[in-house]
């Protein structure tokens, strides 16, 4: 039986996938972890333990504790509150991840890790993106997720880790906030266009990035961890897509359904890092090995956000 436990999973990816998850494998079965005292709200009802993944002795009495067998780390510093302090990131992502592969020789049977599309940079080819090409990330967030792949893929290949990763694009759901990163704006612009207030994005209007709606990314995550081994032949991380668009693009479709919502733009440095990423993502490979496919385009997107959003939120 399945016994898993989610690092970080009180962040925008975190909430959602745990949730999934005790859907899936039943609430017992699904301890969540992170650094608060207590978890968030929609995490309450099931298993929880405050865990700092940099604390490798508190990491190993809960794996014994619970019996676990699989992890999903997902805590790290994101793309744009990296650069406020690199070698904190740096620590973090790479430390962490180091902590959870070595767990993964003896006491795991699998590990799901994220990447990013922040593995890519200037030199990369920016339309359709291959699975296999220039790397050059210029984000501290970036050079540490593109370490992280090689780290799994040797994990992988000298100790048979079953390690598996998804270079996640810009997520946007409604359930949990982001958490410090360059794609933010997608899902901030909503909670502003809900609220009937103007939003000052901090990307040009013709930023575009690749984005992908929550659902599909916990299915995409799901999907890959439930895939019979000799279906997941990319051991570092897979390429996932399923929509692109750019800031203005964005509030044209929300204007649809708020005519009298206002966008600005003011760029500050994130730009330069929307700037150095993909426009567009080249996923055949996760599509071919283990049938990756996605369900939401932006319209769709568009539509679920603002739906789901006006009955969760209490805006003042
Ligand atoms: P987030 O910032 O919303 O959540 C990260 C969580 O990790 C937070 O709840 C935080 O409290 C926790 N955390 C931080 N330091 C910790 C520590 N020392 N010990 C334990 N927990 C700690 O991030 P997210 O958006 O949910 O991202 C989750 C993962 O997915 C990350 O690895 C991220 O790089 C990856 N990813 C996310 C996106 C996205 O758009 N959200 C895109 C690509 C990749
Ligand atoms: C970020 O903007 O840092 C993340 C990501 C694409 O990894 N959303």
């Amino acid at each position: 039986m399945d016994k898993i436990l989610i690092i970080g999973a009180c962040g925008q990816l975190g909430t959602e996938l745990t949730l999934k998850l005790r859907d899936l494998k039943g609430q017992e079965n699904v301890i969540a972890s992170d650094l608060l005292d207590d978890p968030v709200d929609l995490l309450k009802d099931g298993p929880y333990e405050k865990l700092n993944i940099l604390n490798k002795e508190s990491f190993q009495i809960i794996l014994e504790e619970h019996g676990i067998n699989q992890v999903y780390h997902l805590a790290a510093i994101l793309s744009a509150k990296g650069e406020q302090n690199p070698h904190f990131a740096w620590q973090l992502n790479m430390e962490s991840l180091l902590t959870v592969l070595e767990a993964g020789k003896d006491k795991l049977n699998k590990i799901y890790w994220p990447s990013s599309i922040a593995v890519f940079g200037t030199d990369t080819p920016k339309i359709n993106t291959p699975q296999n090409t220039i790397m050059s990330p210029s984000t501290v967030y970036g050079i540490s997720k593109l370490a992280g792949e090689r780290w799994c893929e040797y994990y992988h290949q000298k100790y048979g880790v079953d390690v598996r990763s998804l270079r996640y694009p810009g997520l946007i759901g409604y359930k949990a906030l982001p958490g410090g990163g360059t794609t933010d704006y997608a899902v901030e612009i909503f909670h502003k266009a809900i609220a009937g207030e103007d939003y000052e994005c901090f990307l040009s209007e013709d930023s575009m990035l690749p984005m992908m709606y929550m659902d599909d990314a916990v299915k995409a995550t799901i999907d890959l961890m439930e895939a019979k081994q000799e279906n997941v032949k990319v051991r570092s991380s897979y390429n996932i897509a399923a929509m692109s668009f750019s800031p203005v693009e964005l509030a044209r479709e929300i204007q649809k359904h708020y005519p009298a919502f206002n966008i600005s733009y003011k760029s500050d440095f994130r730009q330069e890092i929307a700037d150095s990423w993909p426009r567009s993502i080249d996923d055949s490979a996760a599509r071919g090995d283990w049938g990756w496919q996605h369900s939401f385009d932006t319209k769709e997107l568009v539509e679920v956000m603002i739906r789901n959003l006006k009955d969760t939120f209490v805006f003042d």
